[in-house]
């Protein structure tokens, strides 16, 4: 339904024979770290980018060396849940293949960076042992669906954080390449047996993203996602789900057609079928009216404005047979893990591990190895990249607690360094212009004399960082966003509310560590004096400079 002219990755998804390209034959060509152009588009359907260490480039050149070339791998984990034995198994990986760290994504997901070409094989299969796999953790399909972490907030957790699994069951693309090509790279499949409905031989224009929250937790950011269910629970039941469409956090500077925009609330679903049934077609008009030409302005969000929120619902009525009721009333309270011990209605006990920006440090790697060869919790991650072990019957609790106690896991960090959140950014990521989580772990020990100056530093601030303006960490919802200009350099993001509802705006731009450091002293100062009953920082902020 889009005649425009095709970008070309378009075309090498539509000539790809079921994302196979010639991935197999890139994976045994031992001249180069990489692989041929078009597979590099094909393998992020596979779950792995193409990367080099950006810190060892210009070595490298000099040495008249290509690019010292690796992969990141990331799992599809949808809801973020994971046995002890999964655990086990991908420490071992780790320890194995790549660079040895476990990163823990803003999507609840594992990444594994590092991995060279010869590895990816191996290490694919190893996962496959475990149960676990990387299909559509990238790409333009649905990816990781993520849901709510905190089974405390509701006795109706598991079967609203089923949804996850269930959906990314039904959206998963039909292609059985993954195996094919990771496996042994034998042609094994019949082709007529891959027949996609929803995918098709173009995929969707663009990536899709689906979140499941369960108030009062806000944790998954609902509004920054293609699609975001909203659980509804009244007088002790499940009821359905509000469905907001359209969010996303993805903008590129100096391109003022692009912009994040929180999810728009289109109605309420109140049956399995008819959820289902809604978010199928919601992504089926999304592949038929999406842009396939400007890969900038083919996300969800770009498509409901274009065509229009009543024209779309429209539409989705038309293809679904039936209309949304009303969006139900709910409410958020927090956004932010509860850290620590905490238990749930049937007496089982979960303990959330602060892992600074998703980054497992070497010694919460080592403390985790252990507490999974004991196998007596489970493992999940949330969406501001910490982990919880959950589901820890009252005896075995002490055995968490001795081990907590053995490697010095304490409590110690400061409340906003618990609602800190930044992108991986440096040295991996291509696309960064200014550093994420090696840089915002230092910068917030710059600003915690500052709190503590004003006696703020029991606020839970929620303070973000990336690299570009991809919005990676979700900044954009944050009520101190810090978005990369260049090196060394950030646009400060002012006036988000703490529960991820409002989106900030830009305050000044292009600020160095200093101008960043005297800016808050300025605005903390002015917060301590003028601050309204309850406000947060964020709604301070929102009110003082933009509100007008
Ligand atoms: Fe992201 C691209 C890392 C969550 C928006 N993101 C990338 C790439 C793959 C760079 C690339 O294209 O080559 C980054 C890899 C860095 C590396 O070395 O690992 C990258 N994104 C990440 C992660 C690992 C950040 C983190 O520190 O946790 C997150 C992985 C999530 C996952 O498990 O799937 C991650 N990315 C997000 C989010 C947050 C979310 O989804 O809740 C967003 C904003 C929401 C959204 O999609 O609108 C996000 N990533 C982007 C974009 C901008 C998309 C757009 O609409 O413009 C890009 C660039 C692109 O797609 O062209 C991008
Ligand atoms: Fe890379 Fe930008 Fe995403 Fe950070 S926000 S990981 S710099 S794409």
């Amino acid at each position: 339904m889009n005649n425009e002219k095709l970008s070309p990755i378009e075309i090498i998804k539509e000539k790809s024979d079921g994302l196979r390209g010639s991935l197999s034959a890139s994976l045994t060509d031992n001249y180069t770290g990489t692989i041929r152009p078009d597979d590099e588009a094909l393998i992020k359907f596979h779950g792995m980018y193409v990367q080099d260490d950006r810190d060892r480039r210009n070595e490298r050149a000099e040495k008249k060396l290509e690019r010292l070339y690796s992969f990141m791998l990331r799992l599809r984990i949808p809801g973020g849940v994971i046995s002890s034995g999964q655990w086990q198994s991908i420490h071992e990986i780790s320890q194995k293949y790549g660079t040895g760290t476990l990163k823990i994504t803003t999507r609840q997901t594992i990444q594994l960076h590092g991995l060279l070409k010869h590895q990816l094989r191996p290490t694919i299969q190893g996962f496959l042992l475990a149960k676990l796999d990387s299909i559509a953790a990238c790409g333009d399909v649905n990816r990781n669906v993520i849901s709510s972490a905190h089974p405390q907030v509701s006795p109706l957790f598991e079967e609203i954080h089923a949804y996850a699994d269930k959906i990314s069951r039904l959206l998963l693309p039909k292609t059985q390449s993954y195996y094919e090509v990771w496996i042994d790279g034998e042609k094994i499949y019949e082709r007529s047996a891959e027949a996609d409905p929803l995918y098709q031989h173009r995929y969707l224009p663009r990536k899709f993203k689906i979140a499941i929250a369960i108030p009062p937790s806000n944790d998954v950011d609902v509004f920054a996602n293609d699609l975001g269910l909203i659980a509804i629970i009244k007088e002790g039941k499940f009821r359905g789900f509000n469905i907001a469409i359209g969010g996303g956090m993805g903008a590129t500077h100096g391109n003022p057609d692009t912009y994040p925009r929180l999810g728009t609330l289109i109605g309420f679903a109140d049956t399995e079928e008819k959820i289902l049934k809604a978010l199928y077609e919601v992504i089926t008009i999304q592949r038929d009216f999406g842009n396939r030409s400007d890969r900038k302005l083919s996300r969800l969000k770009y498509t409901l404005d274009r065509m229009g929120v009543e024209n779309f619902v429209a539409e989705l009525e038309k293809r679904t047979g039936f209309s949304l009721l009303p969006p139900e009333d709910y409410e958020f309270t927090e956004r932010n893990d509860r850290y620590g011990w905490l238990k749930n209605h049937q007496n089982l006990w979960f303990y959330t591990l602060f892992v600074e920006h998703g980054v497992v440090k070497p010694y919460q790697k080592e403390f985790l190895h252990e507490l999974s060869l004991l196998d007596i919790s489970d493992f999940r991650f949330t969406c501001n990249q910490n982990l919880i072990l959950g589901f820890i019957s009252e005896e075995d609790k002490e055995k968490v607690v001795q081990l907590i106690t053995k490697y010095g896991i304490e409590e110690k960090d400061s409340t906003l360094r618990k609602s800190s959140m930044a992108c991986v950014a440096l040295p991996t990521c291509p696309l960064a212009l200014a550093e994420g989580q090696r840089y915002l772990p230092e910068l917030v020990t710059k600003i915690e004399p500052l709190l503590e100056k004003h006696g703020l530093d029991k606020e839970e601030i929620s303070i973000r960082m990336t690299g570009c303006p991809n919005g990676c960490g979700r900044p954009y919802v944050a009520e101190i966003g810090f978005v990369g200009t260049g090196p060394g350099q950030y646009n400060l993001m002012l006036g988000g509310d703490r529960l991820g509802t409002r989106l900030n705006q830009l305050y000044k731009k292009q600020l160095d560590e200093s101008e960043i450091l005297s800016e808050l002293d300025t605005l903390f100062t002015q917060y301590t004096q003028e601050q309204l009953p309850n406000e947060t920082f964020g709604d301070f902020t929102h009110r003082i400079s933009f509100s007008a």
